[in-house]
């Protein structure tokens, strides 16, 4: 479910709160277990957060890069994925991973699928700020034709049930420059990890 603009009413608190975030655990480009490095720079917040490099993908509740735990889910965050979850049709949503990306001009997302997390009941809110970027939503078999969708500053997309683990990607960044967050987007996924 779309939920278009339904993040702005947190906008200041959450751009306050991921400023805290960020200042703790720093933006960073990991590497894929077949050593690619991906374009999108990210960090975490919440009990676990999610990890790649060589030795493969995980949740762990240790930021590799400080060894120290991420930082704790700020409490506008928390309030903004259960209300989304539950107006998505999800009540109760209590994420305990927040993985942050952060795309800059050229930066995309190849398609795939979320499947590190332990129960698949739970749905994922994704929260999409500053420029927009065209989110590729697919199916259940890789090779299914993705539809396009333009995410704005402030959308929230809930997806649980059987589009759980259809196959998903983002198109490269166009280049731009937003009001509020300059050049770059930035995509919040609140997840139920363990
Ligand atoms: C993004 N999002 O929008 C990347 N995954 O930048 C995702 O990969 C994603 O938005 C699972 C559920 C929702 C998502
Ligand atoms: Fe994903």
């Amino acid at each position: 479910m779309l939920l278009r603009g339904f993040a702005r009413p947190y906008e200041a608190d959450m751009l306050a709160a991921l400023r805290g975030i960020v200042a703790q655990a720093p933006f960073r480009r990991m590497f894929t277990p077949g050593g690619h490095q991906m374009s999108v720079a990210m960090t975490n917040c919440g009990n676990v957060g999610w990890v790649t490099d060589r030795s493969g993908y995980r949740y762990d509740g240790i930021d590799p890069e400080s060894g120290a735990p991420w930082p704790a889910m700020p409490a506008p965050f928390r309030e903004l994925a259960l209300r989304a979850a539950e107006e998505g049709g999800f009540a109760g949503f209590a994420p305990d991973a927040c993985l942050i990306n952060r795309y800059q001009p050229g930066a995309k997302m190849s398609l795939h699928q979320d499947k590190d997390e332990q129960d698949f009941a739970a749905p994922i809110v994704s929260v999409s700020l500053g420029l927009s970027a065209i989110f590729m939503f697919g199916g259940i078999k890789r090779s299914d034709k993705p539809k396009r969708y333009r995410l704005e500053h402030g959308d929230v997309v809930v997806w649980g049930g059987p589009s759980r683990l259809y196959f998903h990607g983002v198109a490269p960044l166009a280049d731009g420059e937003h009001a509020v967050l300059g050049r770059q987007r930035i995509n919040l996924t609140f997840r139920r990890a363990r």
